[in-house]
């Protein structure tokens, strides 16, 4: 398990690179361009440039979260060829530099969702919660809802004011779709990107819908294991990949999280992996929480012994920690629970790894 650290470029992230190169066990970066419009092809320039600033902190560059995709290309609209010819460009120019794993996800209009940034644990610590009941109603009530809660100032992907502004549109466009007809365009995509991903020798990680279940009325159509199935049966090759997400698929539980890595990393379908825990506060309720299974009610070795039984040596790194020690960073993407999370990960895999040697 190679394990590298989310990092959002010097403008964006107020993480210092040489930081990242701290945390113990972290070898590289999981980067993007973030200015360029969805659509659009990533300059090899710049894919240059942040590469050389990357290795240059002594880390390296292999993972790229995310290259998004046009909504025409899931709506199937006028502009979907032209963007996947561009996308294409973009595996190119990514190759290039030697990313190998592209993740990306296919959820329409918005990605994760939470009803909560910052809320406040017992412990004085803060994390993101989703409460279902806030979720119910039109996407812009949620929106006022959220905005009503403590969102630091922060927005969520998707979630753009800019993009918010054409909101009823977008939704019109995927209202026709349902989810045969999201799986339908996605076949699409992925059937005309596999040759270059082959040739290039870029894995394609499809992130998990989280949470993973229908939102506003939109379909989504990786959300448990028969979900998972049908994209892999639309070219069934290692490039044709998942991100194991362990929260987005554990936040259902009725998605047993070790048994779908016991299954899709055994068909090495599983390129890259972000490992978090989240605890139930209902059924249908959660917050995010420490990584370790003493904090959620996810058992962290019972996942990372499917990693390790699975035979799984890609790319993996801690996801989303709580904001610890006064730290008031990008939601989920603080340094110090990242890095906790990093550390009890490492130790798991080094216990899993040397008992199954004994
Ligand atoms: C959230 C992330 C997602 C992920 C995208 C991949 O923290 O895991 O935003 O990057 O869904 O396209």
């Amino acid at each position: 398990m190679k394990f590298g650290m989310r990092w959002f470029g010097a403008q964006d992230d107020p993480i210092p690179l040489q930081y990242i190169r701290q945390v113990p066990n972290v070898t590289h970066v999981v980067g993007a361009l973030f200015d360029v419009p969805v659509g659009e092809v990533w300059p090899l320039e710049e894919i240059e440039a942040l590469r050389d600033q990357i290795e240059s902190a002594g880390l390296a560059f292999e993972v790229v979260e995310s290259v998004n995709i046009h909504d025409d290309i899931k709506i199937g609209g006028p502009e979907r060829d032209r963007a996947i010819e561009n996308y294409i460009a973009t595996i190119k120019n990514l190759a290039t530099v030697g990313v190998k794993v592209i993740c990306y996800n296919f959820m329409p209009v918005f990605d994760w969702v939470r009803t909560d940034l910052h809320k406040e644990l017992s412990d004085g610590s803060h994390t993101m919660a989703y409460e279902d009941a806030l979720v119910q109603g039109t996407a812009q009530e949620t929106m006022d809802r959220m905005n009503a809660n403590n969102t630091g100032g922060h927005k969520l992907p998707g979630w753009e004011p800019e993009r918010l502004a054409h909101l009823q549109q977008l939704l019109e466009a995927y209202a026709p779709l349902g989810s045969d007809g999201l799986a339908e365009n996605f076949r699409y995509f992925i059937q005309a990107i596999m040759p270059a991903c082959e040739r290039y020798d870029v894995k394609m990680a499809m992130h998990p819908d989280d949470p993973p279940k229908s939102l506003f009325g939109l379909p989504r159509i990786a959300k448990d294991a028969d979900d998972l199935r049908r994209i892999e049966s639309f070219h069934d090759s290692p490039y044709n990949g998942f991100t194991l997400c362990t929260g987005s698929l554990g936040e259902n539980p009725a998605n047993d999280v070790p048994a779908l890595i016991r299954e899709f990393a055994g068909r090495d379908k599983i390129p890259f992996a972000q490992i978090r825990n989240i605890k139930f506060t209902s059924e249908v309720d959660f917050h995010e929480s420490a990584h370790l299974s003493s904090e959620g009610s996810l058992d962290m070795y019972e996942i990372m012994r499917a990693f390790h039984d699975a035979g799984f040596d890609g790319y993996a790194r801690s996801d989303h920690g709580r904001d610890i020690w006064g730290e008031q960073g990008r939601p989920g993407y603080g340094l110090y629970d990242r890095a906790l999370g990093t550390t009890y990960l490492s130790g798991l895999w080094e216990a899993i790894t040397k008992s199954s040697q004994v």
